[in-house]
C-alpha cells in the first residue's frame, strides 16, 4: 500500500450554523409539527440547499412570492426579512404568517424606522438585490433608503440634508470592506449618525475573525456555503485579503478540485452561517481518504447566543 501525504487540516471556530439560521430552521419545523404539511416558506429559509431539501421533505413548500402561497395555509417568511409590504399582504389575506426574520436583522429594519421617524434619510451600506437588502430597504417608502455598494458609490450619493443622515448596514458584509465605506461616508458627511459599531452580526464577525486566524497557516481555504449566500462569499474574499492563493467556496465534498490542491499540506476549512456541520464531516472524510489527515480546531471566540422562536409557536395550538 502507499502511503498517504501527510496534510493538516486547520478547522476554523466558530463556523457554520449561527443563532438566527438554526432559530429560523427550528421555526419551519415546529410550524410543520403545529399546523401539518403543506407550510409553505417565502424565499429559501436560509441559503442552503441541503437545508432547504431537508424541509422540503418533513412538507415545506419554497416560493418566491407571497403571490404563490394559497390563503389557507401558513406561511413562514425567510430568515434574511422582508419589506413592510409582505406581513401586511398577509395580514390582509387574513393569512397566519410567522416570521423568521433573525433578530438581529429586525434590528437594523427598527433602527430604520426609528431614524425615518425623525426625518432622518437613510444610506444603506449592503449589497443590490439581496434579500436582505431588499427587505431593510423595503421597510421605508421608496426613495428614503439610499443604497452604498462601494467606496466610490459614496462620492455618487445626492442626499436630501447632510445634516439628517444615517446609515446602517447589511448584516453580513465584510468587516474590512464595511468599515472603508463608513470611514469615506464620515469624511463626505461629517454629520452622519452612525451605528455605534456597525450592523454586521456577531456570526459573521467571529467567522472572519476565525479565518483571518487561520490564514497565515494554509496554502489553500475552503469555505462550505452555497453561491447565494452573501457571509459565505465573504469569508472566502477574506481569506483570499488575508493572503489565501486559493480561497474557494464549495457546497459540499464533491465540489473540491484536488488537482488545485495538488501541492497544499496545511488546508483551512470553515462554513458559512447557513452550512450545517454534516457537510463539514463530508468534506472531512473526503481529505481522510486521500491524505493522512491532521485536524487542528482553531477557535478564536465561543458562541453561546441562542433566540427564543416567535410566542405562536410556543403556545399550544
Ligand atoms: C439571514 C441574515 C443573515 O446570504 P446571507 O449570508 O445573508 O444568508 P444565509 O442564509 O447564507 O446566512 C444566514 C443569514 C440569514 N444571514
Ligand atoms: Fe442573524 Fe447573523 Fe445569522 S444576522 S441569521 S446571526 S448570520
Amino acid at each position: 500500500m502507499t502511503e498517504r501525504t501527510p496534510l493538516t487540516l486547520y478547522l476554523a471556530a466558530p463556523r457554520g450554523f449561527c443563532a438566527g439560521v438554526d432559530r429560523a430552521i427550528r421555526i419551519v419545523e415546529m410550524a410543520i409539527e403545529k399546523w401539518g404539511a403543506p407550510v409553505y416558506v417565502r424565499h429559501e429559509i436560509v441559503h442552503n440547499r441541503f437545508v432547504v431539501d431537508g424541509l422540503r421533505a418533513k412538507g415545506a413548500v419554497f416560493v418566491e412570492e407571497l403571490s404563490e402561497c394559497p390563503d389557507d395555509r401558513p406561511v413562514v417568511f425567510s430568515a434574511h426579512g422582508v419589506p413592510k409590504s409582505v406581513p401586511l399582504e398577509a395580514a390582509s389575506r387574513q393569512m397566519i404568517a410567522v416570521d423568521a426574520t433573525c433578530p438581529l436583522v429586525t434590528k437594523v429594519h427598527n433602527e430604520a424606522a426609528r431614524h425615518h421617524e425623525n426625518g432622518v434619510q437613510m444610506i444603506y451600506i449592503g449589497h443590490a438585490g439581496h434579500p436582505e437588502t431588499v427587505g431593510t430597504m423595503g421597510q421605508l417608502p421608496p426613495g428614503e433608503v439610499l443604497l452604498v455598494e462601494t467606496v466610490e458609490d459614496v462620492a455618487r450619493l445626492q442626499v436630501r440634508d447632510p445634516a439628517k443622515l444615517a446609515f446602517i448596514t447589511q448584516t453580513t458584509l465584510s468587516v474590512d470592506d464595511t468599515a472603508a465605506i463608513a470611514a469615506a461616508l464620515k469624511e463626505r458627511f461629517p454629520l452622519i449618525h452612525a451605528p455605534a459599531h456597525d450592523d454586521i452580526c456577531y456570526a459573521t464577525t467571529n467567522r472572519q475573525a476565525a479565518v483571518k486566524a487561520i490564514a497565515p497557516k494554509i496554502d489553500a481555504l475552503l469555505v462550505i456555503g452555497a453561491p447565494n449566500s452573501s457571509n459565505s462569499k465573504r469569508l472566502v474574499e477574506v481569506g483570499a485579503a488575508a493572503g489565501c492563493g486559493y480561497s474557494m467556496l464549495i457546497q459540499r465534498a464533491a465540489d473540491i478540485d484536488w488537482r488545485a490542491l495538488g501541492g497544499a499540506r496545511a488546508i483551512g476549512l470553515t462554513a458559512g452561517a447557513s452550512a450545517p456541520e454534516v457537510l463539514v464531516n463530508e468534506v472531512l472524510d473526503a481529505f481522510r481518504v486521500r491524505f493522512d489527515v491532521t485536524v487542528e480546531q482553531v477557535e478564536t471566540a465561543v458562541e453561546d447566543i441562542e433566540f427564543k422562536v416567535p410566542r405562536i409557536l410556543r403556545e399550544p395550538a
